[in-house]
């Protein structure tokens, strides 16, 4: 595990790097759902490949990027889904972006995700390993040091909206409304990464990308961005559901499959459950 961690460590020095001096306009590609991909993410996916395909321990990657599964070391431990750069579209506005790693051992499912990293590209670069635990390391002067362990409070303060509100089912728009009339603050940027980093550092809340009558099973991919959020809120002593169960129970039959889902602090998913399981 340690070797694709100092992967992951490699590709983030150069990601950082591009997203600094790199070309930040559309390409002529899209990728596997019809998304136009962006010149950097084609480059961040095209570093991270040709930096796992050097690591003897990794058996196949999956990119959120490309089609298809790609097999590396039939001996290999380990099986990677990754999204090279999460939220790309905002680099160009300035905003923070990140990547993201789930690592499987077996197959490519919530159940069997034993590990995950990602790396938050902001005012700072700081990437979060969890394993059995959930560790930040800060990018300081080329080398990820160790900062802290990252804990959730039971409950938080901090409400993260995303999906397209007008598309929103009525229960779940007073869910929010009353979340808000709680005292909870607004802080969504529409980068998954940052927005999801921001209520773990900050003690909790809750980040929600529920089904909507236009996209009814959601838009976050389940391998590559909502399982390995969901052991970090799981771990950092938080929970992640898709509405009614944990996250990780949900069954993937397509790589590409997407999920509702809600990640954050023990009372803030409990008053999802209580509003959804009354409207099944
Ligand atoms: P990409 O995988 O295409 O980058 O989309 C993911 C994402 O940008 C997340 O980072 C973010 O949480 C969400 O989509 C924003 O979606 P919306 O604009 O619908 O709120």
């Amino acid at each position: 595990m340690q070797e694709i961690i100092k992967a992951i460590e490699e590709a983030s020095v150069k990601i950082k790097d591009l997203i600094q001096e790199g070309d930040v306009s559309k390409s002529e590609q899209e990728n596997s759902t019809g998304d136009t991909q962006l010149k950097l993410d084609i480059a961040s996916d095209e570093i991270i490949e040709n930096i796992f395909k050097t690591i003897p321990s990794i058996k196949a990657i999956v990119s959120e990027e490309q089609e298809n599964i790609i097999p590396l070391n039939e001996n290999g431990k380990y099986l990677i889904a990754y999204d090279p750069l999460d939220g790309s579209s905002l680099a160009d506005v300035n905003l923070s972006v990140g990547s993201i790693y789930g690592i499987y051992e077996n197959d490519f499912s919530g159940k069997n995700i034993v590990a995950s990293v990602y790396v938050v590209f902001g005012p700072r670069v700081e990437m979060v390993v969890t394993q059995d635990s959930v560790k930040m390391y800060r990018l300081l002067k080329g080398e990820f040091k160790f900062i802290q362990d990252i804990q959730l409070n039971e409950k938080g303060n901090l409400n993260a909206p995303g999906s397209t509100q007008n598309c929103w089912a009525p229960y779940h728009k007073k869910m929010i409304d009353d979340i808000f009339n709680d005292g909870y603050r607004l802080r969504y940027s529409g980068g998954m990464v940052p927005d999801l980093h921001q209520i773990l550092l900050k003690g909790g809340g809750l980040f929600s990308y529920p089904g909507t009558s236009d996209r009814p099973k959601g838009k976050l991919r389940q391998l590559f961005e909502v399982f390995p959020f969901a052991l970090s809120y799981e771990k950092a002593g938080g929970a992640a559901i898709d509405g009614y169960k944990r996250v990780l129970e949900v069954e993937t039959l397509h790589i590409h499959d997407t999920s509702p889902c809600f990640f954050g602090s023990k009372k803030e998913i409990e008053k999802v459950l209580e509003v959804y399981s009354k409207n099944v």
